[in-house]
């Protein structure tokens, strides 16, 4: 079978156009960093700003065909839910999820851009954890999640064994080479905060793991990467150890890092 064109259906000159104004961040943390509100105040400051939330609500409601982001009450819940059947039994499930989170991911990331943002000058969009990567929240103890972090950790578990640690890996690699053109107790306690029912029997000690393995790939930059330019990507690192959801000028000293931080790429 032939291998299929990495970009369908565009106008060359247009898309290049966009993709050589547009700018792709990713918003890595580990879990209740506050990445979600972190990026709903991303979506207030610029019109040329777009944001791609986690599809966590096709996780909870895997049948459901309406919006991939917006959290659903369990009342409302009519599919079933991976994230849920994941914390109960990791070994079991955990495969699956890494499947299904992937594959949700990368169709989110996919989607067509829309008309305002191909039309703005300096187009941003910012994805809450992706297949690319940049920006991390950070605490002074635990920081930061991606997918592999997280993947990485359920193998070293033993939830995923040798073969499927090997199967995703290489599924893994092969969608990144396919789509790479286009708390420590502050974390637990919003984590407790947000209340998110399948989250409530997670341990300190796997937001602990988590931290270590993103200290290794965006900070240390000692984990083994798909391709080599992505040791090389830029990558700031914001601390959001204090509250910042309720303080506005907390708020606009992270926004102007950010704004600094896209006039440097
Ligand atoms: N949160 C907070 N203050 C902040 C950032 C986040 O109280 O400065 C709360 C937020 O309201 C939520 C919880 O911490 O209840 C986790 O945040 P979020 O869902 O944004 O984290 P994510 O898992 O997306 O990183
Ligand atoms: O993460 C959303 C929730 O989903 C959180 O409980 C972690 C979990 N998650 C997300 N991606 C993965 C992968 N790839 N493996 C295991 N668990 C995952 P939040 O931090 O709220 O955005
Ligand atoms: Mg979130």
């Amino acid at each position: 079978m032939s291998t299929p064109p990495k970009r369908m259906c565009v106008s060359p000159s247009f898309d290049n156009s966009f993709e050589k104004r547009g700018k792709k961040i990713s918003i890595e943390g580990n879990i209740a960093a506050g990445k979600s509100t972190f990026v709903r105040m991303l979506q207030k400051v610029s019109n040329e700003w777009e944001v791609t939330p986690e599809p966590i609500a096709k996780w909870c409601n895997v049948q459901t065909t309406e919006n991939a982001f917006e959290e659903l009450s369990t009342s409302q819940k009519s599919g079933g839910n991976l994230l849920q059947m994941l914390y109960d039994k990791p070994s079991r499930w955990a495969y699956t999820f890494q499947t299904y989170a992937s594959l949700s991911r990368v169709r989110s990331q996919l989607q067509p851009v829309s008309p305002k943002l191909r039309e703005a000058e300096h187009p941003v969009q910012f994805y809450e954890r992706s297949v690319f990567l940049i920006i991390k929240l950070s605490f002074s103890l635990l920081i930061n999640g991606q997918q592999m972090c997280l993947a990485q950790c359920l193998f070293e578990s033993g939830d995923l064994n040798e073969t499927e640690w090997a199967i995703y890996q290489d599924w893994h690699s092969w969608l990144l080479n396919q789509y790479e053109s286009q708390i420590e107790l502050q974390c637990m306690k919003r984590l407790h905060l947000r209340g998110r029912e399948e989250e409530q029997g997670i341990e300190l000690e796997y937001l602990e793991k988590l931290h270590y393995k993103h200290e290794c790939w965006l900070y240390n930059r000692t984990t083994q990467v798909d391709f080599e330019y992505l040791k090389d990507l830029p990558v700031l690192v914001l601390d959001v150890n204090d509250d910042f959801k309720n303080d506005k000028i907390k708020q606009e000293c992270i926004i102007d890092k950010v704004k600094e931080f896209l006039s440097s790429l």
